[in-house]
């Protein structure tokens, strides 16, 4: 299982209980047959909320499943979160929006170094980028990974 826990300040009325419940990415249907669930954080420091998210996801379970900060490893996979994501359409573009959702990579151990931090890929290096231009670029000290739909 998966967990995506995402950013948010003052959002959560936006999402609905169908949108934020765990969902699939079938064998079936050319995925992993992991488990997915958006969650969201209140608003604060970004770096304390990656922590928290972190500690959240591992404690999480679901039908027997331990969680984990989701992991990204193809543009099919990506895809497959935006199509699910709940904040698609909100955009105004400012961290901890809900225009985000924070992922499980870091580099915190190694500045520049970025590598997942728990699952089936925990500490290996990201094998599947796709960086906004400009990123990443450790602005204010940033050791952690958010997506953008
Ligand atoms: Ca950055
Ligand atoms: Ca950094």
């Amino acid at each position: 299982m998966k967990r995506i826990l995402l950013t948010a300040a003052a959002s959560l009325a936006m999402i609905s209980s169908a949108a934020a419940a765990p969902f699939q990415w079938s064998a079936g249907s050319g995925g992993n047959d992991h488990w997915y669930e958006f969650v969201v954080l209140g608003s604060g420091d970004p770096s304390l909320m990656a922590t928290q998210a972190e500690a959240l996801a591992g404690s999480s379970s679901f039908m027997g499943l331990g969680g984990y900060l989701a992991t990204i490893t193809s543009a099919a996979e990506q895809t497959f979160l935006n199509s699910h994501w709940p904040g698609a359409g909100s955009v105004t573009g400012q961290f901890l929006d809900y225009s985000f959702f924070l992922i499980g990579a870091t580099d915190r151990n190694t500045e520049g170094s970025f590598e997942w931090l728990d699952g089936p890929e925990g500490g290996n290096p990201l094998a599947y980028t796709n960086w906004k231009p400009g990123e990443p670029n450790n602005e204010g000290g940033e050791d952690y990974v958010v997506a953008w739909w």
